[in-house]
């Protein structure tokens, strides 16, 4: 096994394209062929000027059609579009929560699911003004999940965790209406808001489409991270491998892919059981070797050391490696292309939820009350399917590198109070961070975030502008499929400071960091947030003032577009490097990206820029003018 200390994306292509060969002696097909086959894109689509809300239409709007049947013209339907897609992240993201809030209250002692980590589940129960003091760790963990689920359906009030944004950011919420009520409400509203004869009116729309957006980053995907923390623990640095190489030729592979650790969880203490590992030596495998694709892959990266094997336009590639035995999901970015592909190799395609169920899958429902036996049943089907593996197929590009994954805003301070040996009995301070950017000896940060999208060259956005990024001293944190990037491109490595400004390597020296901080999965955006709020009080200036920037460059989901609302919301100028199909709406357009929109509002808005080169740029020149209004 070559393990290079990086990858170029020249590399992996030649990696992919080896897989791909070995895809054509069974006729599997490709996300490659299909994007193809799908192109030209229909234009009306592309720029959100494509109405079908009601049976009268499709209305398409066109110089010779300005307006619609019923007469809403191309901006009210861009901005519906707009807030319908930001409605389906919202929900989508939001509903993982839920499912993580369900887990808490499954949690008993010696149960499927235990508390890992007690504190933080007091700290939440402390924030939210529930007592805790001399009760019952899961009967503290049930009331808390309870409160947590009501978040979603209450009748009144905002959303708790957005007590956590300082006064500044609070206020701009309350002042531009768009604090976020229960979760269900702004989605649900989203819907009656676009349903024929409602909104038209491209502000109002715009305007509740922060609020879904904020009620994801600061709800459903909060309290999914948080919950996360307290049922799995809280990430520390830990180090892992990545990239194709990850999977072993001698070993039954089982991939977990999706997004909700409640499963994969599971499934990584089931492949441990020495019964399981004794089944697999039986059959003549080394061992179960878990890795992860997608979120999945950071959530059990960063808190088990499971290797990533890749990322979202790497999915079919675990495949055509001929060795996967089982490729197991739960919910969200999982290619329906699994179940057709499975069927040309030996591999079993696992679906486990209601909520994806996908054909040409082997559904096996898994819940929290029997998630033990759920898992145990799936680990032992992959082990069995060693047998059926074909020797000729098989194919692992010999690519694989080093990471260093899981800063959680608790480790990024830990991290810190090492340096400065302060805070060492609190839950340490951002304070360090703040003065080595007042100095100049860091820029700023980017946030660089989201998923892989065939309109830009997969990857190549990611780790080029996270080069270019740490080359000019600003420090990158990642998430989602861009941190699967930067893992599989080695940037993870600490010892990637090599590629750093002199700044920018001396505190990654002194910290002893990466230069691209992985902090997790999408929903741990949130985590983001919180960093950036508690920077912003740490230094006593708004959010809109410190030198960060946020930036998905190859995002595709409707996740993402809810992520960008809120990150934009939360006072974080956004770059996007595709657009949100909305270049159809010259108002539209303006509000969400001119200097009179949404910026009046929340003091940041979208820059989108699909030329990543220029994208790098006025990332650079945004950080560079916040120093200079802050006079640093
Ligand atoms: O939530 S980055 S492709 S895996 S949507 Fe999906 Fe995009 Fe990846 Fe995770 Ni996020
Ligand atoms: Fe056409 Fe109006 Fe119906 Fe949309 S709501 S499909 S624009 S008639």
């Amino acid at each position: 096994m070559s393990e290079n200390r990086y990858y170029t994306i020249e590399q992996m292509e030649e990696a992919t394209a080896s897989l791909l060969e070995n895809g054509k002696k069974v006729g599997a097909d490709s996300w490659q062929q299909r994007a193809k086959n799908q192109s030209p894109h229909c234009g009306f689509g592309e720029s959100g000027t494509c109405c079908r809300i009601c049976s009268m239409g499709p209305c398409r709007i066109t110089p010779k059609a300005p307006r619609g049947i019923c007469g809403c013209d191309v901006h009210g339907i861009v901005a519906r579009n707009y807030l319908r897609f930001t409605a389906g992240g919202s929900a989508t993201h939001s509903d993982h929560g839920r499912e993580i809030c369900h887990t808490l209250h499954e949690t008993r002692e010696g149960g499927n699911y235990t508390v890992k980590d007690p504190e933080k589940l007091k700290r939440i129960a402390a924030e939210w003004g529930i007592e805790f003091e001399g009760k019952d760790i899961y009967d503290l963990a049930h009331e808390v999940a309870e409160v947590g689920l009501l978040e979603y359906g209450k009748p009144f009030g905002t959303q708790r965790f957005t007590k956590r944004a300082p006064e500044h950011t609070q206020k701009l919420w309350e002042e531009a209406e768009i604090m976020p009520r229960a979760i269900d409400r702004e989605v649900s509203q989203s819907l009656h808001m676009t349903h024929m004869g409602c909104s038209s009116e491209p502000e109002a729309l715009i305007r509740h489409s922060l609020r879904a957006g904020l009620s994801d980053g600061w709800g459903g995907s909060m309290m999914g991270t948080e919950f996360s923390d307290v049922l799995f623990g809280t990430p520390k640095p830990v180090d892992t491998t990545a990239n194709i190489g990850v999977l072993e030729k001698d070993m039954v592979n089982i991939i977990v892919h999706g997004h909700d650790p409640s499963l994969s969880e599971m499934i990584v203490f089931y492949a441990n059981d020495p019964e399981m590992i004794a089944l697999a030596k039986s059959y003549g495998a080394k061992g179960i070797n878990i890795a992860g694709v997608c979120c999945t892959a950071n959530e059990v990266a960063m808190r088990h050391g499971i290797p990533m094997a890749g990322n979202f336009l790497s999915q079919e590639n675990v495949v055509l490696t001929g060795v996967c035995e089982a490729i197991v999901v739960d919910v969200q970015c999982i290619f329906p292309a699994l179940g057709p592909l499975s069927k040309c190799f030996h591999t079993k395609f696992i679906t486990t939820s209601p909520i994806a169920q996908i054909p040409d899958s082997e559904f096996y429902r898994f819940s929290a009350e029997t998630a033990g036996e759920n898992a145990k049943a799936i680990v032992k089907m992959a082990v069995e399917n060693f047998q059926n593996r074909n020797n000729d197929l098989i194919c692992i590009p010999q690519q694989k590198t080093k990471a260093t994954v899981g800063y959680s805003v608790e480790a990024i301070k830990t991290c810190l109070d090492g340096v400065t040996n302060s805070h060492v009995d609190t839950l340490g301070s951002t304070k360090p961070l703040v003065d080595v950017v007042k100095s100049g000896v860091l820029r700023g940060a980017v946030a660089m975030v989201g998923c892989n999208n065939p309109k830009v060259r997969p990857d190549t956005a990611h780790i080029e502008l996270m080069k270019k990024l740490i080359a000019n001293d600003i420090i990158v944190i990642v998430s989602g499929c861009s941190a699967q990037a930067a893992a599989k491109a080695g940037l993870l490595d600490k010892a990637a400071k090599e590629l750093c400004g002199e700044g920018l390597k001396r505190v990654c020296e002194l910290v002893d960091i990466p230069p691209v901080l992985h902090m997790g999965s999408c929903v741990d955006i949130s985590r983001m947030m919180i960093l950036a709020s508690d920077i912003a009080k740490d230094w006593g200036i708004n959010i809109s003032q410190v030198p960060v920037v946020g930036c998905a460059p190859e995002w595709m989901s409707e996740k993402a577009v809810s992520i960008g609302n809120y990150v934009v919301a939360t006072g974080i100028e956004t770059f996007l490097g595709v657009d949100p199909y909305t270049k159809g709406s010259t108002e539209v357009t303006e509000l969400l990206q001119g200097e009179n929109g949404i910026k009046k509002w929340v003091e940041a808005k979208f820059v989108v820029e699909t030329d990543m080169d220029k994208l790098c740029q006025k990332m650079i020149d945004c950080i560079e003018a916040k120093r200079a209004a802050l006079g640093i």
